[in-house]
């Protein structure tokens, strides 16, 4: 079976601190309204139980709007919820083993930020890489050195897989990722900091439109 359908374009990650006074779900109704094209439930702080409370609201807005829903980390949260997938770290939960848990349906995503990573995930039949960080963040302060676009995307080609670009990013640099071939930015502050969740999810998506549209 293959995994269902999913668009990297503009990924939003959930995080309650960079909300600031909002509600997590407020932010993803403004970014669903917005366009945004997969979600990512991650809350490193929270357990299960709260976790899965959002993440089954979340569902409820997401579903009805066509976009997936991937949980950071819980593959035991994403397995209750039914989400579409989970993304996993370097010290996660193994590929191999994250995969037979979740079956061969699911979305799974693995975090690349080294050429050593990039070339072990090729040899993985993962349904994207999630490379990073792009440009310095202060979202999460052990990420590393900022790779820049372009060794982002040359990591990218290493994987072999369909590839999204993390950290730091926002409307106003995301554009050199597109152009050097980057299918998809992720963001968490980009949106969930912005003043106006709504319209900063548009101008990414905006973005992304006119790099798809120039390639075509
Ligand atoms: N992985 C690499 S950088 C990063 C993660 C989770 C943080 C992204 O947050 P922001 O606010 O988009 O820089
Ligand atoms: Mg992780």
């Amino acid at each position: 079976m293959q995994p269902r359908e999913f668009d990297l374009g503009v990924y939003l990650i959930t995080d309650r601190a960079c909300c600031g006074t909002r509600s997590v779900d407020e932010v993803i109704g403004a970014a669903i309204h917005g366009g945004v094209t997969l979600v990512q439930l991650r809350d490193k702080n929270v357990d299960a139980g709260p976790m899965l409370a959002l993440g089954r609201r979340l569902l409820e807005l997401l579903r009805p709007a066509g976009i997936g829903l991937i949980v950071n980390d819980r593959i035991d949260v994403a397995q209750v919820l039914d989400a579409d997938g989970v993304h996993i770290g370097q010290q996660d939960i193994p590929y191999p083993e994250a995969r037979r848990l979740l079956g061969p349906a699911k979305i799974i995503g693995v975090s690349v930020g080294s050429e050593a990573e990039a070339r072990e995930a090729a040899g993985l039949d993962v349904d994207y890489v999630g490379v990073g960080p792009v440009y310095p963040t202060a979202t999460k302060p052990d990420a590393g050195a900022a790779l820049g676009p372009e060794e982002t995307a040359r990591l990218a080609r290493i994987s072999g897989h369909r590839a999204v670009a993390i950290g730091g990013i926002d409307s106003a640099n995301a554009a050199p990722l597109y152009a050097a071939g980057i299918e998809g930015i992720a963001t968490i502050s980009g949106i969930c900091s912005a003043p106006d969740p709504g319209a900063a999810t548009r101008r990414l998506v905006r973005l992304m439109q006119e790099h798809r549209a120039r390639r075509i």
